[in-house]
């Protein structure tokens, strides 16, 4: 089976324009949406929880969670306090994750409306995939960025191996750099296959144990989020 798909062009810093409307029906502009995923346990909810710490005062934010059966990110994040209730959103797909960000992007789509309309205007809103394997990605139509989250201990030859997660997200995300050497990953060799993989498309390295451990994915964030606004 063939995994790997070249790059789709987009990757020049500019936002790939996402396929819905950058306007809501009332023709107010609607919120960036940022897409995050990754294998199951690489830390998209923890990057989630320390980007919402990290924005939440200077924009106004929202979260959607995927799960399969249950609501536990929901719940994990309402538990950290990261944002007030009404901000926190989860979507049970009940199936394999990449459907409801992919295939049928109703009942996401819906969860982001439901939370503009509920909390007002939105900045920004973070959709958490279910964690899954290389391939799944988010539809354009669902988000107009989207970062890969994948770690150091899932193994130093995930970026080798590519898929479409790997390849062309519009930010690759290599977390848990403190298990590193527990683990025994290169991370040298982890970053030259990731930029053998994505060319100019950015990668970041981060541990979410150390202090200001999300910094240059908030510094990536508010570059798109600038971009959209422009
Ligand atoms: N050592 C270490 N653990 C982390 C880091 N980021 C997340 N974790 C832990 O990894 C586990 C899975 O994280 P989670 O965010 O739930 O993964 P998800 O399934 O991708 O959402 C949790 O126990 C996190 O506390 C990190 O940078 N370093
Ligand atoms: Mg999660």
């Amino acid at each position: 089976m063939h995994l790997h798909h070249p790059h789709d062009g987009h990757g020049h810093g500019a936002p790939a324009p996402s396929g819905a409307a950058a306007r809501r029906p009332d023709g107010t502009r609607r919120a960036l949406r940022l897409g995050l995923g990754g294998p199951v346990g690489s830390g998209k909810t923890a990057t989630v929880a320390a980007l919402c710490r990290e924005l939440r005062s200077e924009l106004s934010l929202a979260v959607v969670t995927n799960d399969i059966y249950t609501r536990e990110d929901a719940e994990f994040l309402l538990r950290e306090a990261v944002l007030p209730p009404e901000r926190i959103t989860a979507v049970e797909t009940g199936a394999c994750p990449h459907t409801a960000i992919r295939d049928d992007i109703s009942a996401n789509l819906e969860a982001v409306e439901d939370l503009e309309d509920a909390v007002g205007p939105l900045d920004l809103v973070l959709l958490e995939s279910g964690g899954d394997n290389l391939t799944a990605t988010f539809s354009r139509g669902l988000v107009d960025a989207q970062i890969f989250v994948i770690d150091v201990a899932g193994g130093d030859d995930i970026p080798r191996k590519g898929g479409p997660g790997v390849t062309t997200a519009d930010l690759l995300v290599v977390n848990k750099t403190d298990l590193a050497p527990y683990v025994g990953s290169d991370l040298d060799r982890m970053a030259a296959d990731a930029k053998a993989q994505r060319g100019h498309l950015p990668v970041v390295f981060q541990s979410l144990r150390e202090e200001a451990g999300v910094d240059r994915v908030a510094a990536w964030v508010r570059e798109r989020l600038a971009a959209w606004r422009a």
